[in-house]
């Protein structure tokens, strides 16, 4: 592990937040435990095992529906000061509406804010990671226009059981995932692989939908509570490949980010102009009679607008653009490249890789990301909601994982020092092991490692919750040597 190399200087300022997160169905199990209804991950694995490695399911995950005494118990001793985690939609809505609110989901969630509020730790709470009750899922999930109000109800049940102690809202976790992705690929529980039309409903009612999770706060909450509210979006930093493709890279990044950004950050609301004109020419060239991303209307725009109150960013990695060349497929948007734009995604040159090949290690992209963020929305506060490093195998030494958080965080400390971006937070991904979709329990990102082999599921320290430890006990880059001594490796 190399030391932190004072470029410059390594304390944090004051207002800066530390944290670490995790997902309700990647970490909970207790998959039908005390009235809980299924989500749609639940029945999804349940009907098509084989399509995880391993046939990994979360039914017991890291078992924190009982165990959330020690995962408190782990953020303390780290000394985080945020601990994101997420509502599982059908433990608290069995059925998904509210006609039934299930009470044991209710005080689940309930106990273990009290017990982080009792550790003076702040809790961060996302409303939906991705657990969609599966009675949604049958009728059509995020392509049915329905789920605004749906999203709206279930998010007023939350509010008014949890906003008395909760300060720090996030809507919906990375839409671009569960639109872009699932219904590009087909892989994930909604098994619908509709690349021309399915994304960009969904991206569409995920605006709105959280618009009016936000405006129901601020309009039956804000009275009688504070609070902040936001959506994290996974931005993924691209860079052209080459001097020729700097407009390609433009395009780009408000195609993959700016249609779930713009509506809300920008100054005139909507979706990015240029995505807008280039939907609607390649959907007419394709012979249909309209755009497949699907215009606002000016009330819709007006009512998505300034719909934040910090900007949630979640930031794994950087990716190089270039025109696709003859013989290219761009494939799937988010991971190789985009058909609207004709374009390949590939890894930067220079990146190293943790154990996900798509997710190529490349700090300097957090800070251009962070400046970019600044130069087109203004100077919003910034949370990142996510970060995080993929390894392999029973390795409590992970010195790449503490190196990870280190070149990230020194990047993150450029933005605000020298850029004065207003970046008030950051939240490592994760703090213990978890159910890594598609993945299984192969790719681990906790600081903490989880022994899936034992019923217990023991929790134990890696190197780089140590080192995290250090940084934010010193609240600096510059820590000894000994807070990153190396583990007596268990087995
Ligand atoms: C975040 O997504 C998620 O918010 C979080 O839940 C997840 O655990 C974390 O990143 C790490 O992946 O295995 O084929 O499903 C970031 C985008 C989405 C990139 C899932 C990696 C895995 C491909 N990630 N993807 S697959």
């Amino acid at each position: 592990l190399v030391q932190y190399s004072r470029s410059i200087d390594p304390r944090f300022p004051p207002y800066f937040k530390f944290g670490a997160g995790t997902a309700a169905y990647q970490v909970e199990g207790g998959w039908n435990a005390d009235g809980k209804g299924e989500s749609m991950w639940d029945t999804h694995l349940h009907e098509y095992p084989g399509d995880i490695k391993g046939n990994a399911t979360g039914d017991v995950a890291a078992d924190s529906y009982h165990l959330w005494r020690e995962d408190v118990k782990i953020a303390a001793k780290l000394g985080l000061q945020y601990y994101k985690f997420s509502i599982n939609w059908p433990r608290v809505l069995p059925t998904g509406f509210t006609n039934k609110i299930n009470p044991a989901g209710v005080k689940y969630y309930s106990d273990l804010i009290d017990a982080l509020l009792a550790e003076g730790i702040e809790p961060i709470v996302t409303l939906y990671h991705w657990e969609l009750p599966t009675t949604i899922l049958r009728l059509g999930a995020w392509t049915n226009p329905l789920i605004v109000k749906w999203f709206g109800d279930f998010s007023r049940v939350i509010y008014s059981l949890y906003a008395d102690r909760v300060k720090t809202w996030v809507t919906i976790n990375e839409p671009i995932v569960m639109c872009d992705f699932y219904y590009n690929t087909g892989f994930y529980p909604t098994r619908l692989k509709d690349p021309d039309l399915a994304p960009f409903l969904c991206n569409r009612h995920v605006m709105l939908a959280h618009a009016k999770a936000y405006r129901i706060f601020e309009q039956e909450f804000r009275p009688k509570h504070e609070g902040r509210i936001s959506i994290a979006n996974n931005l993924l930093w691209i860079e052209p490949a080459t001097p020729d493709d700097e407009e390609l890279a433009r395009l780009g990044r408000e195609h993959q980010w700016g249609r779930y950004c713009h509506p809300i950050f920008s100054k005139e609301g909507g979706w990015p102009l240029s995505i807008e004109k280039l939907m609607l020419e390649v959907s007419l060239k394709q012979g249909y009679k309209e755009s497949r991303l699907p215009p606002f209307t000016e009330e819709e725009k007006a009512f998505v607008k300034g719909t934040a109150d910090f900007f949630g960013m979640n930031h794994y990695t950087t990716n190089m653009i270039r025109s696709a060349r003859p013989g290219d497929k761009p494939g799937i948007w988010f991971t190789t490249g985009s058909p609207e734009l004709n374009a390949i995604l590939e890894s930067p040159p220079e990146a190293t890789f943790g154990a996900t090949p798509i997710l190529p290690v490349y700090p300097k992209g957090i800070r251009k990301q962070l400046s970019w963020l600044k130069q087109h929305y203004g100077d919003i506060d910034i949370i990142i909601t996510e970060n995080g490093y993929a390894s392999t195998g029973h390795q409590l030494n992970d010195f790449e994982r503490a190196d990870f958080i280190k070149n990230y965080l020194e990047q993150v400390l450029l933005a605000i020092k020298v850029d004065n971006v207003r970046v008030t937070g950051y939240i490592v991904w994760s703090l213990i092991d978890s159910f890594e979709w598609l993945d299984g329990y192969n790719t681990k990102f906790g600081l903490y490692e989880v022994d899936y082999d034992h019923p217990n599921r023991t929790r134990t320290p890696r190197v780089s919750a140590d080192y995290y430890a250090c940084v934010i006990a010193n609240r600096s880059l510059d820590v000894p040597d000994s807070c990153y001594n190396k583990k007596s490796v268990a087995r």
